[in-house]
């Protein structure tokens, strides 16, 4: 866009001259997404205050035609958040709205702008003995308004759902710059459609996101982390079984890591696993207010030793420890990318059909790609693989990606079970969903952008 175009002029008359970003340096962070994988060129970044301001932007770029691309923490993993190459796309960043609206531990809900830190409203919701159970390793960085709008999953969706679950009330702001106010603070409310559910994980293609009420839970008093090693996913699959009979109402999150994982983050962040190497481990934890949990986890951990499904392990004995353990999960990501290039896939199968998935994927693989390595860890209790394969100059990462997914697929599963879209999976999505579900896809789109301004190319293909 012309740097005279007048649409400068009138975002400036909105926002105030410190609302938008102009200079190069300036808009870089915001203009390629975290894995730089997906490089782009806003006209320039918008950062509005208030959700007035919002609409207004809203409002003057639809008047001008001109595209908008909302962006949060630019934490996502599909490049959902990063404007084309054209130069013609404004991107909104929401990071100026961030007030914490109201904390209400009676009622348990939370209301905030969609410019918090998750880690922000995290620690207000702990400031009133309540949590917020949405947890990921990008929780420093991601705002509220990019975690409605993926539907976030993370740790312990085992226990309290997805985002989606979490969702009491929602503000929006629509294609048209029309606000819809729907903040409100109810369990229950059946009155009519459930419309906030469709901007919850629709990455920004529906409306723009600026305030939501959170659900929270009374918080653990008392918890319980530990790292076992089992040989094969089979037998971290009947430790699942096991626990979800003896203390399955405080299981909160149930991950598996490779033992290639592992080696990764020794590698890349210099951090020590207290047990030996192994094929697999899992990283358990749960939770509960009321005391006793501590004894009924170690006689289960005892009893899975005895039964031989699990190998080797350790509890923590403090909180320090606990966090040194989840430390080594959560430096995975960061540890893969310094690795080199990698194909990622986040995927869910049926629970039960893990290790077939893993033992089938791995040998098709060694076929069609060989020299790869594995990356695979992720959420085993919600049937949730983080499958990234490591790559070499020489391997097609496009047939790797088709492979992968044409396995889930067989399988019953989904090629995204909770980063999204975004630009990464828009041809995958529409080749592996029906055309029923894509003509409906296109539909809803159509009646909530007619226009198509909101974060074009997304989800779904141009035009
Ligand atoms: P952004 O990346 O800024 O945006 C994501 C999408 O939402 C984009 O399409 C954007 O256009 C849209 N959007 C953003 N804000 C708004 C808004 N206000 N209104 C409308 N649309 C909007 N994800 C998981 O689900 N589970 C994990 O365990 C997990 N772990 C991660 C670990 C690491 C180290 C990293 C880097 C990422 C991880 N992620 C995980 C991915 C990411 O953190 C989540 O998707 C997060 O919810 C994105 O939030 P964000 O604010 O950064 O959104
Ligand atoms: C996690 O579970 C995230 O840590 C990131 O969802 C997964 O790096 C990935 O592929
Ligand atoms: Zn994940």
């Amino acid at each position: 866009m012309a740097p005279d175009h007048p649409l400068f002029d009138t975002l400036t008359g909105i926002v105030g001259a410190a609302g938008v970003v102009t200079a190069a340096d300036d808009i870089a962070p915001y203009a390629i997404d975290w894995r730089r994988l997906f490089p782009g060129t806003p006209a320039c970044v918008v950062r509005p205050k208030s959700t007035a301001e919002v609409a207004a932007v809203v409002r003057a770029c639809r008047a001008a035609g001109v595209a908008l691309v909302p962006q949060g923490g630019n934490t996502g993993m599909a490049g959902g958040a990063v404007p084309d190459a054209s130069g013609r796309q404004v991107l909104l960043s929401l990071n100026r709205m961030n007030a914490i609206r109201e904390v209400d531990p009676v009622g348990l809900t939370l209301e905030a702008e969609a410019g918090v830190i998750l880690s922000v409203a995290k620690e207000a919701a702990a400031a009133s003995d309540r949590l917020l159970p949405i947890s990921l390793a990008a929780e420093g960085s991601a705002l509220i308004g990019g975690v409605v709008s993926t539907n976030a999953g993370g740790i312990n969706v085992l226990r309290y759902g997805m985002t989606r679950a979490l969702v009491l009330g929602l503000e929006v702001v629509l294609a048209d710059g029309r606000i819809v106010n729907g903040l409100r603070r109810l369990r229950k409310d059946n009155a009519g459609y459930d419309w906030k559910q469709l901007f919850i994980g629709s990455e920004g293609t529906l409306g723009i996101v600026t305030a939501a009420v959170l659900r929270l839970v009374p918080k653990p008093r008392h918890s319980v982390t530990a790292l076992i090693a089992v040989e094969k996913p089979e037998a971290a699959l009947r430790l699942l079984d096991k626990a979800q009979t003896e203390i399955g109402d405080t299981l909160q999150a149930f991950e598996l890591i490779s033992g290639a994982s592992i080696a990764l983050v020794g590698q890349h962040a210099g951090l020590k696993c207290p047990i030996a190497p192994a094929s697999w481990f899992l990283l358990i934890e749960a939770g509960s207010t009321l005391p006793g949990l501590r004894d009924a986890a170690e006689a289960l951990l005892a009893s899975a030793f005895e039964d031989g499904m699990a190998v080797d392990g350790v509890i923590a004995e403090t909180g320090a420890q606990a966090a040194s353990l989840w430390a080594l999960r959560e430096h995975i990501t960061e540890s893969e990318a310094r690795e080199g290039k990698s194909v990622k896939h986040d995927i869910s199968v049926p629970l039960t059909s893990i290790p077939a998935f893993l033992a089938e994927t791995e040998a098709m693989l060694a076929e069609v790609a060989p020299g790869i390595r594995l990356n695979v860890f992720g959420h085993l209790g919600d049937g949730n693989l983080h499958y990234n394969v490591m790559i070499q100059s020489g391997h097609d990462a496009g047939s790797i990606n088709r492979a992968v997914h044409d396995m889930v697929t067989r399988y019953g599963g989904s090629i995204s079970a909770e980063h999204g879209i975004g630009q990464y999976r828009v041809e995958e999505l529409q080749r592996t969903r029906s055309p029923e579900e894509l003509a409906l896809a296109r539909q809803l789109k159509q009646a909530l952008d007619p226009a198509g301004l909101l974060n074009p190319g997304k989800v779904l293909p141009h035009g």
